[in-house]
């Protein structure tokens, strides 16, 4: 992991009166930046006032990896740090989250909490104590310690994808670790990619952003014996693509009254494709005349072929 103590602005300025001139330094972690007050101790109500008004809130989410990397990068205090865990109704929650502690995420030392004269309702970590380094207590809130506070890492801002939406939810300010962004399209494109993106550690999205592609319907051919005349959009044989069908001299178009396919939202065309039926039959004079030919010389030779028959006469 990389460490960088720096200055963090101009910290006079910064601060403000309520919490005075104090300098923060930053360190960096694969998934926040932590800082605290180097120059000031706070109660814990005004220490988590510092850090939700310059960073984003007291020391929250913790693994064995961050506490040993804080553990190992913060330098020591006889105070103590105060941490972003409270007794709420007399359970033991992450303010920022809201959220109870878990069983699993505990970390208290040996034999804490142990709520000594009733009053320890609030969480300091020990911080290069000589025993129990990197543990939890319970201390009175009133008591000043350093404040520890983490800043979520943002990710860039996304953009909603051409003929689509993007909804995201922030849970810790705008594109910031742990935000999530869900993708939509609009009728007629489906999502093309992941529809789920969320800010990961270091200030990453998990993936590319994703693409609506209009969606497809069957390719289709032109008959035999006609054409067929294409328009397309948004790609060959997509959503709102129209094609004309015709019939060649002689034949007409059957299956579909206009001739003029669609494709629809949800990919399939207005109707089935045409097809082209020769126009044989009785109704044109061109085939009356031709069928009469032929019964003329059927009759002809038939009689020819009695007159030969017949005995003469
Ligand atoms: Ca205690």
């Amino acid at each position: 992991m990389m460490c960088s103590p720096e200055t963090w602005g101009t910290p006079g300025r910064l601060l403000g009166a309520n919490v005075g001139s104090h300098l923060a330094f930053r360190l960096w972690s694969a998934a926040w930046t932590y800082s605290y007050s180097n120059q000031g101790i706070y109660s814990w109500e005004q220490a988590r006032n510092y850090c939700r008004t310059f960073f984003t809130d007291l020391v929250a989410i913790q693994n064995k990896e961050e506490i040993g990397y804080l553990n190992a990068t913060l330098p020591f205090h006889k105070q103590y740090y105060w941490i972003g865990i409270r007794k709420q109704n007399s359970v033991w929650t992450w303010v920022g989250t809201n959220k109870a502690l878990t069983k699993e995420a505990e970390n208290w030392a040996k034999g804490e909490p142990n709520n000594r004269r009733s009053n320890q309702d609030c969480v300091e970590i020990y911080i290069k104590r000589q025993q129990e380094a990197g543990k939890w207590n319970d201390e009175p809130c009133h008591k000043r310690k350093t404040a520890l506070c983490y800043k979520a890492v943002a990710c860039p801002e996304l953009a909603a994808p051409k003929s689509g939406q993007v909804n995201c939810s922030h849970p810790h300010g705008a594109s910031a670790f742990s935000s999530t962004c869900d993708f939509s399209c609009q009728e007629g494109f489906e999502v093309t990619g992941s529809e789920r993106l969320w800010c990961t550690a270091g200030g990453a999205w998990s993936g590319a952003p994703p693409h609506c592609k209009a969606i497809t319907c069957p390719m289709l051919r032109a008959p035999e014996h006609g054409q067929m005349n294409c328009s397309h959009l948004y790609g060959s044989f997509t959503f709102t693509s129209t094609c004309a069908f015709s019939c060649q001299p002689g034949f007409e178009l059957k299956g579909s009254q206009t001739g003029l396919l669609r494709c629809q939202a949800m990919g399939n065309w207005t109707s089935r494709s045409p097809v082209c039926k020769g126009t044989v039959g009785l109704r044109s004079p061109a085939s009356c005349l031709w069928l009469g030919e032929i019964l003329l010389v059927t009759t002809r030779a038939v009689v020819g072929l009695l007159q030969r028959m017949l005995p003469p006469s």
